[in-house]
Order: structure tokens, then C-alpha cells, then sequence
């Protein structure tokens, strides 16, 4: 079974599942206009931790979910997110070069191009989800509202604008951890309801754990993240170094200190633990993700 194997060989299993998945529902990059779609391949395809897909496969995990509607469900916010990081690293935002070890998108081909493929992966998404033959439509209209929720104004987006509202501004600690819960929080949150859903019906209380778990894990990303800028030099990040930790936007580092940001992600892993105590050891896949998540090294 599945959920008895090692926690790295079930995380590479869901990896190669999804890359599979996502290969074969991204258009052939042959297909008329071929520099599009042999750009979203190059965006989506070969790399990342595929971290949200794997909140997906453990929640879903709980609720003996559907394979099938987990790799929809999982492709689809890896569009999403894939999308907003092309569009995070253009020059009239992050103007980043470098992404997952490669030119950015639009280094590597142009920036109306960069533009277009966040534009078609998000469109590809929702289409990705809406086209699940495995889920009846009453069971997807949740669903297909979930992802537009955590991906626009009141999710992700709505986090970015946040936060690039917030340069040079001093925002404290409940601002910070507001604008985080969107422009991440968001996204990771649906990747573990969606897990859910793809399954058995979930009764409030369910919800309301896996709520509370997102939450811890969604923040405990963040913090992680600012940890790895403010301790990474610029071979390692691949981008300008330093840049949040030189003041240009607040982190959790700028406004705990690195000892208490630590701090603050081993408590949020423990919350993590904690929320998922309803589930007992069928969460095992969830606990082990939020350690992932905490200890990672990049
Ligand atoms: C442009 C609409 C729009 C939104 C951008 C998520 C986001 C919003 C920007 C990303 C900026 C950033 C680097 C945030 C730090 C946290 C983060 C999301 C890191 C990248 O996600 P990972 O670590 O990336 O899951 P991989 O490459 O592993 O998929």
C-alpha cells in the first residue's frame, strides 16, 4: 500500500505521477503556436518540489480518494503555480534571471511571451480541473470556486499586490503574516482542501483541521523562505542576494531576527502536528510534509 512506503519513495512516486500528468496535459509543443506551448512546457516541466501536488496526494490520502482526480487536482495548482512565478520573476515585477536553476521565461524566449504563458497556464488549470472524467460536476463546481478563490484578488494575487504595495513600508507582524497567507498561504491551503475533496464528503470539523493545518504550514513556508534568502548567498539563490534582507521588503527575518524566525518555524510545525490530531496516523503524509516543509534546504 501506498501510504506504508518510505516517506521519499511515496514523494518520489507522486513527483513522477505528476510529471507524467502534467506532460500530457500541457499541449504538444509542436502544436500551432508552438513557441507558446513549447514555453509552458519549458515553465511547467522538470523542476520544482511539486510541494502543493504532494499536499494534495496526502490529503486526499485521508478520505480514499480517486487517483485519477488527485493528478487533475494536483496539475492544476502546479499550473497555477508555475504561472505566478513567470509572472513574479518578470523585470515589471521581481525581474529575476534565474528560476529553478534556468533562465526565467522571459530570458529564455521574450516578455510578451512570459506574459502569454501565465496567461495560458491559468486558463489551463481551471481546464485541467473542469475536464476531470472522474469527478461528477456537483463534486467539481466546489472545486473549480476553491482554486478561483485562492488563486485572485482575495488569494494569491491579492498577496502579490500586497506585497508589492509594501516596499520600503514597515509592515508588522500581523500585516507580514496576513500578506503571506494570500500570496502563498492561499494556494497551499487549496492544495490540501482539494485533496480532500477529490474524496469522501469532509465534515466541518474535518475542514476546520485542515484549515488549521494549512494555516501553520502555509506560514511555516514563509518563514522558511525568508530564512533560506536571508542565509543564502547568490550562487545558491540564483537571484539577487540579499535583496529582501537589504530592507527593500519586510521579512520575517528583517523583523524577528534569524534566531527567533527559526524559532517561529519549529512552532508552527508543531501546530502543524497538532491540527492534524483528529486524523491520528492516517495523517502521517500530512506531519511528514509539514517537516518537509520546515527542514527543507531550499
Ligand atoms: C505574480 C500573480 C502573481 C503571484 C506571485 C507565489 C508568488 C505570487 C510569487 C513567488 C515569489 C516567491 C519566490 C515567494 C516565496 C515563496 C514561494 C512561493 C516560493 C516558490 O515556491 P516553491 O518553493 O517553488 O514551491 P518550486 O520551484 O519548488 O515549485
Amino acid at each position: 500500500m501506498t501510504q506504508m512506503l518510505p516517506f521519499a519513495a511515496w514523494m518520489g512516486s507522486v513527483q513522477a505521477e505528476v510529471e507524467d500528468a502534467l506532460a500530457s496535459l500541457l499541449p504538444a509543443p509542436h502544436l500551432v503556436p508552438a513557441k507558446l506551448h513549447e514555453a509552458m512546457r519549458y515553465t511547467v516541466l522538470g523542476g520544482g518540489k511539486r510541494v502543493r501536488p504532494l499536499l494534495v496526494y496526502a490529503s486526499g490520502a485521508l478520505f480514499d480518494a480517486d487517483r485519477a482526480a488527485m493528478a487533475r487536482a494536483a496539475c492544476a495548482l502546479e499550473m497555477i503555480h508555475a504561472y505566478s512565478l513567470v509572472h513574479d520573476d518578470m523585470p515589471c515585477m521581481d525581474d529575476d534571471d534565474l528560476r529553478r536553476g534556468k533562465p526565467t521565461v522571459h530570458v529564455a524566449y521574450d516578455e510578451a511571451t512570459a506574459l502569454l504563458v501565465g496567461d495560458a497556464l491559468q486558463a489551463q488549470a481551471f481546464q485541467t480541473l473542469a475536464d476531470s472524467d472522474t469527478l461528477a460536476p456537483a463534486r467539481l463546481v466546489p472545486m473549480l470556486r476553491m482554486l478561483a478563490q485562492a488563486a485572485g484578488s482575495g488569494g494569491m494575487c491579492g498577496g502579490q499586490a500586497i506585497d508589492l504595495d509594501s516596499v520600503g513600508i514597515a509592515l508588522n507582524l500581523a500585516q507580514l503574516e496576513r500578506m503571506h497567507q494570500l500570496k502563498t498561504g492561499a494556494l497551499l491551503r487549496a492544495a490540501v482542501l482539494l485533496g480532500a475533496m477529490t474524496g469522501t464528503e469532509l465534515t466541518d470539523a474535518q475542514r476546520d483541521a485542515l484549515g488549521a493545518y494549512s494555516s501553520a504550514v502555509g506560514l511555516a513556508f514563509q518563514v522558511v523562505d525568508d530564512i533560506l534568502d536571508a542565509t543564502a548567498d547568490s550562487a545558491t539563490l540564483g537571484k539577487t542576494a540579499g535583496k529582501d534582507a537589504a530592507g527593500n521588503k519586510p521579512t520575517y527575518v528583517s523583523i524577528l531576527g534569524l534566531a527567533a524566525s527559526q524559532a517561529l518555524a519549529q512552532q508552527l510545525r508543531r501546530d502543524a502536528h497538532d491540527a492534524l490530531a483528529p486524523f491520528g496516523e492516517q495523517a502521517l503524509r500530512l506531519r511528514e510534509l509539514a517537516d518537509l516543509i520546515v527542514q527543507r534546504k531550499a
